[in-house]
């Protein structure tokens, strides 16, 4: 209903403007064609600088207008950087866009066409040409060449002291693996996986190394403010994409090819709460990559907490290995019960010779 609702205003809309154009152009023969070239050319200048001044209205507005809902303070050391070279590159290209939005239609009403003003034929200028390409030129290699500077240092090898977190996406939701005491992630095999078994990553149970692994599916990500932290990134599925927006970072979780970046957090979930002045307030992480269609419930949660907190919540979590086991071992119980029962109980068969019997 609505799509055909819109079709008939653009053909109303259309009907509109050329019987304008029409009635225009019969006022045009009426008049006169010079005078209407004129009194056109007059209209058009003046509206070329009332276009500029609302236009200019229009930008400052929408900035007042989103003011807020921008995001919040940057709280990665990565993101400050991030943050700094946005405000760099929108302060310069914002005075540029000033300077020749104000020109531009300034000029097209100032040297609006006059019978008294012949055209002044300027074709080339070397002196002209060079300026405005070694400008920008400069400009860009020196906003190219910060980018570069600080992309090198987001992507070299985390510290050797980082807090090391295996994150997985899934169709749809998130999967943390922690390292045991171990500090070493257990082997796993993509032919393993079997949610109803409790092995969601498909790790190999007899490798000792997987066996203290920590495994947190779709909950919370704990990690300690001011310490670095590593993320190897996974995929089970199809390509999803770690987008953590507050740490002003992303990067795709390839299924097959482990990915990693790493950052220091500044500040913890509290005190961003504190700073926001928004009591509600989580470090999200978002899935940035179409997925699917259940892409938009891919919301993570990362609770940045002091280290002891941190300790405290490691310490209550069961290693994956023991969770499955326990799951496990009830079933198998059960199973060799029944087993025993049915070897224990006559089978119709049996009963029926015996009743003949
Ligand atoms: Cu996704």
């Amino acid at each position: 209903m609505s799509t055909i609702f819109v079709i008939a205003i653009l053909l109303l809309g259309f009907l509109v403007t050329f019987q304008i154009a029409k009635a225009s152009e019969y006022v045009g023969i009426l008049k006169g064609e010079k005078k209407t070239f004129e009194q056109n050319n007059r209209i058009n200048g003046f509206l070329m600088v009332v276009f500029m001044i609302l236009g200019l209205v229009g930008v400052y507005w929408c900035n007042e207008l989103y003011r807020d809902r921008i995001l919040d303070h940057p709280a990665s050391q990565h993101g400050v950087k991030i943050d700094s070279m946005l405000y760099i590159t929108i302060a310069l290209t914002g005075v540029v866009f000033l300077i020749t939005q104000i020109l531009l239609f300034w000029f097209a009403f100032k040297y609006q066409h006059d019978e008294k003003r012949k055209a002044f034929y300027f074709p080339h200028n070397n002196k002209l040409e060079v300026i405005w390409t070694v400008v920008p030129a400069i400009a860009l290699t020196v906003l190219v060449g910060f980018g570069l500077y600080y992309w090198f240092q987001i992507t070299s090898d985390a510290p050797k002291d980082s807090i090391v977190v295996e994150i997985t996406g899934k169709q749809f939701g998130w999967i943390y693996r922690y390292p045991g005491k171990d500090g070493v992630f257990g082997k796993k095999y993509y032919k393993n996986i079997d949610e109803g078994k409790g092995n969601q990553l498909g790790l190999l149970w007899e490798d000792k190394s997987g066996q203290d692994d920590l495994i947190i599916p779709g909950g919370e990500m704990y990690t300690v403010v001011n310490k670095p932290i590593k993320l190897v990134i996974n995929s089970r599925d199809v390509v999803h994409d770690v987008g953590l927006s507050h740490f002003r970072l992303k990067m795709d979780a390839v299924p097959g090819i482990p990915t990693t970046l790493w950052f220091t957090p500044l500040y913890t979930t509290e005190k961003m709460r504190e700073m926001t002045g928004k009591p509600e307030f989580e470090y999200e992480i978002s899935c940035n990559q179409m997925c699917g269609q259940g892409h938009y419930t891919m919301r993570g949660v990362i609770k940045v907490v002091t280290p002891d907190e941190f300790l405290l919540w490691k310490a209550k979590l069961v290693p994956a290995y023991t969770q499955a086991m326990q799951e496990a071992a009830p079933a198998a119980a059960a199973d060799s019960a029944g087993a025993k029962a049915t070897t224990s109980l006559p089978t119709v068969e049996q009963t029926k010779i015996a009743a003949t019997n």
